[in-house]
């Protein structure tokens, strides 16, 4: 699949259905021009994942934003790309661009020798997101992570706008960011924050 470059600097999109319609959320953050946007809807079925997926596709192809989908491998051709974490198996053929979580060294050096675009690493700091991520692994892992990749790193887990000077002096590229602008009261300026 030919999808837009991969090219991820400063916000890197989450559009969790937990927190409201992902179309909508889809939409906020590329207003907010976040450079990917992730639609991660754990509960919902593969087919209404596959309708908003088939929405927003030719919207983010307009704004040359990669669109990738979290966990449904199956649902991969409906989108630029897709997202895995350590537990959900290997990336099928011809699934566009491939983005991997990793949580330490080893899985970044997995996650490369697998061919992936890029890696999410975290969580930086605890988080209630998600439950079982466990405690923020602070700011030093992330140097080390940053130093061996060879491929973009984008930074997890309890980012807020007052710890961003901080994770950026780190000289992380991308961050990618739930609660801090999905609950925050207008999350459109949130976003905006974020990206600048
Ligand atoms: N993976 C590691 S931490 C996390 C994910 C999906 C949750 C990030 O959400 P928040 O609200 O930005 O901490
Ligand atoms: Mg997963």
């Amino acid at each position: 699949m030919t999808g837009p470059a991969l090219s991820l600097r400063g916000l890197y999109g989450m559009a969790d259905a937990d927190f409201g319609d992902p179309v909508a959320l889809s939409e906020m953050l590329l207003d907010a021009g976040a450079c990917a946007v992730q639609l991660r809807a754990k509960t919902w079925s593969d087919e209404k994942v596959a309708q908003a997926l088939r929405q927003l596709l030719p919207r983010c192809q307009a704004a040359g934003v990669p669109l990738i989908v979290n966990d449904r491998a199956a649902l991969a051709h409906l989108a630029d790309g897709l997202h895995l974490g350590q537990n959900d198996g290997p990336f099928p053929e011809n699934c566009g661009l491939k983005g991997r979580s990793t949580h330490d060294l080893e899985q970044l050096r997995a996650a490369m020798q697998e061919g992936v675009d890029y890696v999410g690493f975290g969580p930086i700091y605890t988080t209630a997101t998600k439950a079982e991520a466990g405690p923020g692994q602070g700011l030093a892992p992330l140097g080390k992570v940053l130093q061996q990749s060879r491929i973009p790193v984008v930074a997890i887990g309890g980012i807020t706008l007052a710890r961003l000077p901080e994770l950026r002096r780190s000289g992380v590229q991308s961050w990618a960011v739930i609660s801090a602008i999905l609950g925050a009261p207008d999350p459109l300026a949130a976003a905006r924050a974020f990206h600048d």
